[in-house]
């Protein structure tokens, strides 16, 4: 059954593609959603841990948890979802606009990735501006930067902002896209779930690949019910074959 079919007059037409991405397209490749009891670690709500208050109460925790990620991000391959993003490119223009830290997408070939929370291999300082990438194990948990406070990861926790630079093209590759696919994402979390309103003010054609329900889904133009890794390669071919 050809999931695409319904679109398959549209291909023609369609110059630039934006992926807005989330945790389940990571899932295929071992790494847990947010959802459900994947969401859990330690018994603590990933959304509880990913605050600047949990830090600051127990660094050392988020830290553990933050490592643990990494190791289990390090360990883990791109599946054909990703692979699938990242062969588009060579039939039109894509841009993926992710929520995911775990630079899967990076590792299967995309070159357009915008990381709207940013990324598990950058650290920063909690104070001052020292940022770079993780480059060895610490000695210690958590780790002093030079001015004497502590590190953190380089990410955008729940009541901080995105940064800014990459929010801003964010909402312009959104505005510029013919065809927008929301992969892997229960689009709870904002400002990340504005981004399909904005591809819909453009006229862009609103895809969403989910086994489940999600926030928007009543919005969209297509629906497939199954998972990233089986869908998105399908999407892939109609172009192939264009
Ligand atoms: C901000 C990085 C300005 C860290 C993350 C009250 C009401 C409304 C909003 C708010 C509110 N209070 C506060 C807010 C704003 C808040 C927010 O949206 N909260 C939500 C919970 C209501 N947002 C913020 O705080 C943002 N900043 O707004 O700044 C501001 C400042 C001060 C005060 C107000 C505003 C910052 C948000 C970023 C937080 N950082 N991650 C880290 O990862 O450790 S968010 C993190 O959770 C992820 O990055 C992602 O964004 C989110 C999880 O969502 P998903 O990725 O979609 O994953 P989820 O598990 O939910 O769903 C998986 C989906 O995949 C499911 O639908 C499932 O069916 C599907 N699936 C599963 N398997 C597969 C699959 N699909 C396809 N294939 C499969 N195989
Ligand atoms: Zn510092």
């Amino acid at each position: 059954m050809k999931m695409f079919e319904s679109i398959k007059d549209h291909i023609k037409d369609i110059k630039k593609i934006a992926f807005v991405t989330g945790a389940g397209i990571s899932q295929e490749s071992g790494i847990p959603t947010f959802r459900g009891k994947d969401g859990l670690w330690r018994n603590y709500d990933a959304m509880k841990l990913a605050t600047i208050d949990a830090f600051y109460d127990n660094p050392k925790l988020v830290w553990e948890w933050y490592n643990e990620r990494r190791a289990n991000i390090f360990a883990a391959k791109p599946n054909l979802g990703h692979k699938a993003i990242a062969e588009l490119e060579k039939y039109v223009k894509v841009v993926v606009l992710t929520q995911n830290i775990d630079g899967l997408h990076q590792k299967a070939g995309s070159s357009e990735v915008l990381e709207l929370h940013g990324s598990i291999v950058k650290i920063k300082c909690s104070v001052c501006d020292f940022k770079n990438e993780i480059i060895t194990e610490f000695s210690e948990t958590p780790p002093l930067c030079k001015c004497g406070n502590i590190l953190r990861p380089d990410v955008v926790w729940f009541g901080e902002s995105l940064p800014q630079d990459v929010w801003q093209k964010a909402m312009i590759f959104a505005s510029e896209c013919d065809l927008m696919v929301i992969a892997g994402t229960s689009l709870v979390v904002s400002p990340a779930n504005t981004l399909p309103i904005y591809a819909k003010q453009n006229k862009a054609i609103l895809i969403e690949v989910n086994p489940e329900n999600t926030e928007m889904s009543s919005e969209m133009d297509l629906v497939i019910r199954n998972t990233s890794a089986t869908a998105l390669p399908e999407f892939v071919s109609m172009f192939k074959e264009n």
